[in-house]
């Protein structure tokens, strides 16, 4: 079978590996949310595709969830010797050499595709990992000031500079109804036998890539073969800020919930053994099949019984 996968971050890093063990890299092509990218010191930092290619590669840092293992932060722990307030984004030494292989390959007029493809193939990924579009969109958290007025900020700043403290009044993808989905992702979704919505964040994660034009519209048209993994078990989010931006979002912070943002394009839904009690009211709801499931990730094989109760939802 060939699959397309929309994939955030660390959930969505746990489940590919478990998918490519079932059917294998060269089947699977990944499209993958840049709304949290940053120019950071003048690099630019992907840090859901590098999150992607580094738990494909086995490189990545199980604990942490983002960067790579046997990492060392002595370059940002340098800066802070001299301004701490421009270490506020930790810049591993060897995620370095990603940020500056990107950057200069950007500047000498590459696309982020290419780009992706290349620093995939550096750590022999096999699948096709893509961004969602090579044109720049990015997620901007609009909270209060305490004031009676606003502060834009690009979704890091909110995340890791600011906590998530900030009472949420809107989020923005800026730049996304210009974008254009990337060179071949709407080929990819017409001849995937399905698509998989990994458990990644509704709202911050799938949200900006459904929003690139043309995008949700493909995926929506194969409906019956969509299958999503809810990144909600038991009212909280497996991994990540979910329950953050999910009620800024009118969601609730539910498998239910999270099914209900994914409403236009789910054929199908599964969620874990402690949302049983959920099951009716979603396929009411939703309108979707649904299936129940040990959906913790605690290691690869449990990843890989995962992404097989998801195929196996379609029919
Ligand atoms: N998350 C943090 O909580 N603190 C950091 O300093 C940080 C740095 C960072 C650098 C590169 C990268 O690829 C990811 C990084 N993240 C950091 C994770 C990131 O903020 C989010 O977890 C993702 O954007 C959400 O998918």
């Amino acid at each position: 079978v060939k699959v397309v996968a929309l994939a955030g971050g660390i959930g969505a890093g746990k489940f590919l590996r478990g998918l490519v063990g079932v059917i294998g890299e060269r089947n699977v092509t990944v499209v993958g949310n840049t709304g949290d990218d940053i120019e950071m010191h003048g690099l630019h930092v992907s840090p859901d595709l590098d999150s992607v290619t580094y738990w494909l590669a086995g490189v990545m840092d199980r604990e942490r969830g983002w960067g790579r293992r046997d990492e060392t932060f002595r370059a940002t722990r340098e800066l802070a010797r001299f301004d701490v307030d421009a270490a506020w984004f930790s810049l591993g030494d060897l995620d370095l050499a990603t940020h500056l292989f990107r950057t200069r390959a950007l500047a000498a007029g590459q696309s982020l595709s290419d780009v992706t493809s290349r620093i995939a193939a550096g750590f022999a990924v096999g699948v096709r990992l893509v961004p969602m579009s090579d044109d720049r969109v990015t997620t901007r958290v609009v909270v209060e000031d305490g004031e009676g007025g606003e502060v834009d900020l690009h979704f890091q700043e909110y995340w890791v500079r600011r906590g998530a403290h900030d009472r949420i009044v809107r989020i923005v993808f800026d730049g996304a109804p210009d974008a254009r989905p990337a060179p071949g992702i709407l080929q990819a979704v017409d001849d995937a036998d399905a698509v998989v919505v990994c458990p990644s964040n509704p709202v911050v994660s799938i949200g900006p890539i459904l929003a690139v034009p043309g995008i949700g519209d493909a995926i929506a048209a194969k409906r019956p073969a969509v299958v999503g993994v809810s990144p909600i078990v038991a009212g909280a989010p497996l991994a990540g800020m979910a329950d953050r931006v999910m009620p800024a979002a009118g969601l609730e912070v539910s498998a239910l919930g999270a099914a209900e943002a994914h409403r236009a394009i789910l054929g199908a839904w599964v969620i874990d053994e402690a949302d049983r009690d959920l099951a009716s009211k979603i396929e009411e709801g939703v309108g979707v099949r649904v299936g129940v499931t040990e959906s913790v990730m605690h290691d690869d094989a449990a990843a890989a019984a995962l992404a097989h109760v998801a195929l196996s939802m379609l029919e």
